[in-house]
């Protein structure tokens, strides 16, 4: 499918970067982290949360407890089971078992590491698929009925379990997650959503080589978008990925968007959790796995 893109601006600084999507709200993270924005609407590609600065810095209050208390160990190896939920229009949207096999591989590939970055401790493991024909559903978007009965009706497991929908996706969006810290208070929404035709042999090029799932799966086990806080000391609460000012798109070589010694580093457009091109995004950080394990260790 066609996505659509358009360039938008904000409070006078051009956000140039052509931006898969439109009409979301101000729930999508959209990297600006000055409190000014809450209804800012870019259109991201990815329609999870934006965790307020205050919410970080208490979860990360309660990781470093933990830690402390437990001598938390981050190599600890997990296999995550996961369930698809494949959700159908009629003929549409009915993907095959290859299909997902094929993004159960590339979940392995890049949680181990093998395609450039930092190993994580992650495994996954096709546990189970259920086909749902519903018009509804098919086109679901975050925070709709449509979300909630969806995932009230098919939801499979406890914490530990990753629930995998697949969707055509309304509002141009390429998938959204909820956080680890979420799942204590709303357990049946736990889960991430993708479209469809962005996994491996779908049609959203450049957005079908299976890294929507890798990146929204990102959230899933606690990690925020690369450019979370923009330009600011915390960022995405990870050390050895440098500031980043804003979502990148495409494909850049090289590009440093928080410059000066306070922000060392060029933009890791590389990161999964970035919003570049799947083709251009091949890597973890080791402070992502090290996080990762530390937010699935505590809250799945
Ligand atoms: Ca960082
Ligand atoms: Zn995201």
């Amino acid at each position: 499918m066609m996505k659509r893109r358009f360039s938008v601006s904000w409070l006078g600084v051009a956000v140039a970067a052509s931006l898969a999507s439109a009409g979301c709200g101000g729930q999508v993270d959209a990297g600006v982290d000055d409190g000014s924005n809450p209804a800012l609407d870019t259109g991201g590609k990815c329609g999870t949360r934006f965790v307020p600065q205050e919410e970080r810095d208490a979860i990360d209050a309660f990781l470093a407890q933990r830690a402390s208390e437990l001598q938390f160990t981050t190599d600890a190896a997990r296999v995550i089971p996961v369930h698809f939920h494949v959700i159908t229009s009629g003929s549409q949207g009915n993907v095959t078992d290859a299909q997902l096999d094929a993004q159960i591989k590339v979940l392995n590939d890049s949680y181990a590491g093998r395609t450039g970055g930092a190993a994580t401790g992650f495994s996954f493991s096709k546990a189970s698929t259920d086909r749902t024909n519903n018009a509804s559903w098919y086109t679901v978007t975050p925070g709709t009925t449509a979300e909630t009965q969806m995932k009230n009706a098919l939801r499979i497991g406890g914490a530990g379990d990753l629930n995998l929908y697949l969707a055509n996706i309304g509002q141009g969006l390429l998938g959204w997650a909820t956080f680890p810290q979420d799942y204590k208070t709303k357990p049946k929404m736990d889960g991430v959503v993708i479209l469809t035709d962005s996994i491996p042999g779908g049609s959203a090029a450049p957005y079908n080589l299976g890294d929507t799932a890798t990146h929204e799966v990102g959230h899933w086990v606690g990690l925020y978008h690369t450019f979370q806080g923009g330009c600011s000391a915390k960022n995405d609460q990870v050390s050895d990925t440098p500031a980043e000012k804003s979502a990148t798109f495409g494909c850049p070589k090289a590009q440093d968007s928080c410059t000066g010694s306070k922000y060392p580093g060029l933009d890791p457009v590389q990161n999964f959790m970035d919003y570049t091109d799947d083709a251009c995004m091949y890597a973890f950080s080791a402070g992502q796995a090290t996080r990762s394990a530390s937010m699935v260790s505590s809250y799945r």
